[in-house]
């Protein structure tokens, strides 16, 4: 049994990471300051004598020193984060705070406290709009928004600091992460909550675009999987990943997929595509097998199918 310090806990992923670090019987301290993550997302984990939640931000000064130092964890997943990019484009400041300053003071806290491994939320935004498919660990990073670029930069930040202080890092690079508890209340959140909402609503859907766009949807189940892979199985080395599943879905394959469950539904309707959007996106899974023994093993079919029964 391990002690686990799971910063953005009460997030989408963090949640589902939480949930199943418990599941294998490990030990979750949980960081969150409820900006974007929910108390909610953490009712099944506050059930449990293995979990506590810690309610602050990670910004203050002096708590992340203070937390690792008390608590002497095995590993950190760091998962806090402004994870809009839209919001990125609105507040910068916000996101370099959130998302490179924040990662910083992991970093540190992890070289003081002697933590072995640090696992960080990266993301697919870091290769900008690349139409060099599949996407590659070593594709060209040309991020397009001050979000994807926050994350680049954490990545350089902390394997610099990994390998400086002798420390393993494991940068998780996520392709488009769907599943429970995602928030669609933005029209910019994951198209898959959006739907989802829409559907559940009896509201029509919008497909930007001719809907034959393509996207690496990867379930959040698989997702928070590969998180405790990266922070637990022994004998990991550090590296940067992407967290996808190789395949291709597109939009119209997700819209018929929701209308088999939802089939009188309202009718789809249709709007140009949105400026600076990406036709098709896939990754690459075979560094994350290699490397992490990490392969997504849940379909959109089974994953939409699952969130549409069980809901937020
Ligand atoms: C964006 C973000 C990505 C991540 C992801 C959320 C960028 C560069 N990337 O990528 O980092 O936050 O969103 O999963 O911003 N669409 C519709 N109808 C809707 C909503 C979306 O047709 O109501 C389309 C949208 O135009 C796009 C596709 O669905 O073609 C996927 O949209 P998305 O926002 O879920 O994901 P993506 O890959 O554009």
């Amino acid at each position: 049994m391990s002690l686990i310090l799971v910063t953005g806990a009460a997030g989408f992923i963090g949640s589902h990471t939480t949930d199943q670090l418990l599941a294998a019987g490990h030990r979750v301290l949980g960081v969150d300051n409820l900006r974007t993550g929910r108390r909610e997302n953490l009712a099944a984990a506050a059930r449990s004598p293995n979990f506590t939640l810690r309610e602050a931000d990670l910004t203050t000064p002096g708590l992340l020193d203070t937390l690792v130092a008390e608590s002497r964890p095995d590993a950190i997943i760091h998962l806090a984060a402004l994870v809009s990019v839209q919001e990125s484009m609105t507040n910068p400041d916000l996101n370099y705070t959130l998302n490179v300053l924040a990662t910083h003071l992991v970093a540190e806290a992890a070289r003081k406290h002697q933590v072995p491994r640090l696992v960080f939320a990266s993301s697919a935004a870091i290769y900008g709009d690349t139409t060099d498919l599949p996407i590659r660990e070593a594709t060209e990073k040309k991020p397009i928004s001050p979000y994807g670029a926050a994350k680049l930069a954490s990545e350089a930040l902390l394997l610099g600091h990994g390998a400086a202080f002798g420390f393993t890092v494991r940068c998780q690079r996520y392709f488009n992460v769907f599943g429970p508890r995602q928030d669609p209340a933005s029209p910019y959140s994951g198209v898959i909550s959006i739907f989802d909402r829409r559907y559940r609503e009896n509201k029509p859907i919008t497909i930007y675009g001719d809907g034959q766009q393509t996207r690496d949807f990867i379930s959040v189940h698989d997702v928070a999987r590969a998180n405790v892979l990266a922070a637990t199985r022994p004998g990991v080395s550090s590296g940067a990943a992407n967290i996808c599943t190789g395949r291709a879905t597109s939009l119209l394959d997700v819209v018929s997929i929701f209308r088999r469950h939802y089939p009188a539904a309202a009718a789809t309707a249709h709007a140009a595509p949105r400026t600076g959007d990406i036709i098709h996106s896939r990754g690459t899974p075979d560094t994350a097998a290699a490397e992490l023994d990490f392969r997504a093993q849940v379909s959109v079919a089974d994953g939409l199918a699952e969130l549409i029964r069980t809901g937020r």
